[in-house]
């Protein structure tokens, strides 16, 4: 906006609206009849908004008189440039510098268009009555979740993640494939066992026994694992444990 540029909200109570790191601009003057006021109605939100001219003192929800800045509420974040003192807001949160992140909008769209277990369970999944996390559709032993952690068809009982191995002296090394659009409320934890019973996290085990520590690099939508056990030649399994948070 222009400097001493005013927002211009008035007539028909505007409701929830955002203005996203705007520069120049005030929020006085808005007119439109004293019938139809308020000037903006709930959620009015300035994120990282930087003053230039206008009142210096706004109060928003005055009794008398009305005033050409009646809002219900407003929401101020990171608000920047000329001082301001304020009445009748919600919130004003952290005045005087710039508030994280730098875009309201940009980061509520990412959030919004972020795949998640129920939004891959969603696209990917043929029969919704078998879309559960824990569910397997398929029949090929690999959960949903699972599924969803490698990228590979919940659908279809032929589509197995390749997986490799090799093992030298005391250390393990496999490679697997994962979901290059990884839903954001998965997580996958390596662990070990001596018996398939009891298994361990990285860096731990039986009392008294070996520990198995794990290193992970991701490459080209694989992921490259180093189980180093403290043990030589000390036989063990290893498993991927797949997880929603
Ligand atoms: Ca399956
Ligand atoms: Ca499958």
């Amino acid at each position: 906006m222009a400097g001493n540029q005013r927002i211009d909200s008035h007539s028909g109570s505007p409701y929830a609206n955002l203005m996203d790191g705007v520069t120049g601009g005030h929020f006085g003057g808005n007119g439109g009849p004293w019938s139809s006021y308020p000037h903006h109605g709930k959620h009015f939100v300035a994120w990282n908004f930087n003053v230039s001219g206008g009142p210096s003192n706004y109060n928003f929800w005055p009794n008398e008189p009305r005033n050409g800045h009646t809002f219900t509420s407003p929401i101020f974040a990171g608000l920047q440039g000329k001082a301001i003192s304020m009445s009748g807001e919600e919130i004003n949160e952290l005045p005087g510098q710039a508030v994280e992140p730098a875009s309201l909008f940009e980061a509520q769209l990412a959030l919004r268009l972020a795949e998640t277990y129920a939004t891959w369970a969603t696209s990917n999944i043929s029969d919704p009555a078998m879309a559960n996390f824990d569910q397997d559709p398929d029949g090929d032993g690999l959960t949903n979740g699972t599924e969803a952690y490698f990228g590979t068809n919940p659908n279809n009982h032929d589509n197995l993640p390749q997986i490799s191995g090799t093992f030298d002296n005391n250390n393990l090394t496999i490679a697997h494939p994962i979901n290059p659009n990884l839903p954001n409320d998965i997580q996958a934890t390596y662990e070990w066992s001596l018996d398939i019973e009891n298994w361990y996290p990285s860096g731990a085990g039986p009392v008294g026994g070996p520990t198995v520590t794990f290193n992970s690099t991701e490459n080209n939508n694989s992921i490259s694992v180093s189980a180093a056990s403290t043990s030589s030649n000390q036989k063990f399994f290893f498993r991927i444990r797949v997880t929603q948070q």
